[in-house]
């Protein structure tokens, strides 16, 4: 399991402890055997009590500092507000989909295998000059901050989840894309070795999905590169996801490394696999069903039923770009 510790956005700034800080701090603290590292400071006992309390979690004390961790916690951006907790951090990361590593929701695990550095982003297509960029200093250039959106799979389940990261519009930016591209279409790692789920030759790896320039460059659109005051982990996406939180989570895409630009609308991997059910749009609404079930209500992690909003209730940031387009199939 996780380490539960306290979350960094609830405490107060000086108290937060960056990930790498505290794996440091635990590493020293059993090599040390504790005593005089103890007298160093009020939160390290905290620490302590942690550390030889998770002292089998031998995947995550190994896992090398994220060199990114002293990054967070990042200030929240409080134009985007919500009327729900948030989902608790355990939940959160402990229940997701991510089907490089298997096609139920406790990969969390397995998923530790993922090599996040190095890590590099290729950015091509029809841009003025095609880049490949490493994750670090894409992460540097960029503008932090923490948006909390709800995140609602197209399986009725929803969690509200404070991410961290920076707008996809800074992304194009930098790409400079030319006037003629018309859509961006982004790709998942692909190493069948690492990730037994890409082994499974009958699904179309690498996990693939794609914007319209329009949807890429609203404000809402997100790249998260962290989680809770936190890097993303692995399970939910690391280094870089995104978070277009107006559709269903499958277009959420994890562990990006090419960004294409293009004047051809890509047919994402969900919707290769099953057209019937999963299409391009894929924005939230809950009077049309999916084939096999209603997307009426959600269940929330935190637990409970509510009812789904259309555009899962951030239709003011987005549904001007769906006016005028009623032959598309824009929902799911
Ligand atoms: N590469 C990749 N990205 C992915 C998926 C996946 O299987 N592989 N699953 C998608 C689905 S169906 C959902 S609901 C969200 C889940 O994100 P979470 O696990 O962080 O909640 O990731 C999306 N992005
Ligand atoms: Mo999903």
């Amino acid at each position: 399991m996780f380490i539960r510790k306290r979350r960094g956005w609830e405490i107060p700034e000086r108290e937060a402890t960056p990930e790498a800080l505290y794996l440091d701090r635990r590493t020293l603290v059993r090599g040390l055997a504790a005593g005089p590292l103890l007298l160093a400071g009020g939160g390290l006992a905290g620490c302590y009590e942690q550390a030889t309390a998770s002292h089998d979690d031998v995947q995550v004390a190994e896992a090398p500092p994220d060199p990114t961790a002293g990054l967070y916690p990042v200030t929240r951006n409080l134009r985007y507000r919500i009327d729900r907790p948030l989902t608790d951090e355990e939940d959160a990361v402990t229940y997701n989909n991510f089907y490089e590593f298997g096609s139920h929701k406790t990969i969390h695990r397995a998923a530790q295998a993922l090599k996040i550095r190095p890590w590099t982003v290729t950015i091509d297509g029809m841009v003025e000059e095609p880049m490949t960029i490493d994750i670090d200093a894409l992460i540097r250039k960029m503008p932090l901050e923490e948006r909390v959106y709800s995140h609602r799979c197209v399986e009725a389940w929803s969690m509200v989840v404070p991410w961290s990261g920076f707008p996809m519009a800074k992304l194009v930016e930098l790409a400079r894309p030319l006037s003629s591209a018309r859509y961006v279409v982004m790709r998942t790692f692909h190493d069948p070795e690492l990730a037994p789920g890409q082994r499974q030759h009958w699904y179309p790896w690498p996990y693939l999905e794609g914007l319209t320039m329009e949807e890429a460059t609203n404000e809402l659109a997100f790249m998260v590169t962290g989680v809770y005051g936190k890097p993303v982990p692995r399970q939910m996406g690391a280094p870089l996801r995104l978070a277009a939180p107006w559709k269903y989570g499958f277009k959420c895409i994890k562990s990006i490394v090419q960004f294409s630009f293009t004047d051809m609308r890509p047919v994402s991997f969900w919707e290769e696999i099953q057209p019937r059910e999963y299409g391009f749009w894929a924005n939230v609404n809950p009077e049309v069903p999916h084939p096999r079930w209603s997307q009426a209500t959600e269940r929330t992690l935190s637990g409970g039923r509510i009812p789904t909003k259309l555009y899962n209730g951030y239709g003011e940031f987005v549904q001007h770009m769906y006016k005028d387009m009623e032959g598309e199939r824009l929902f799911a």
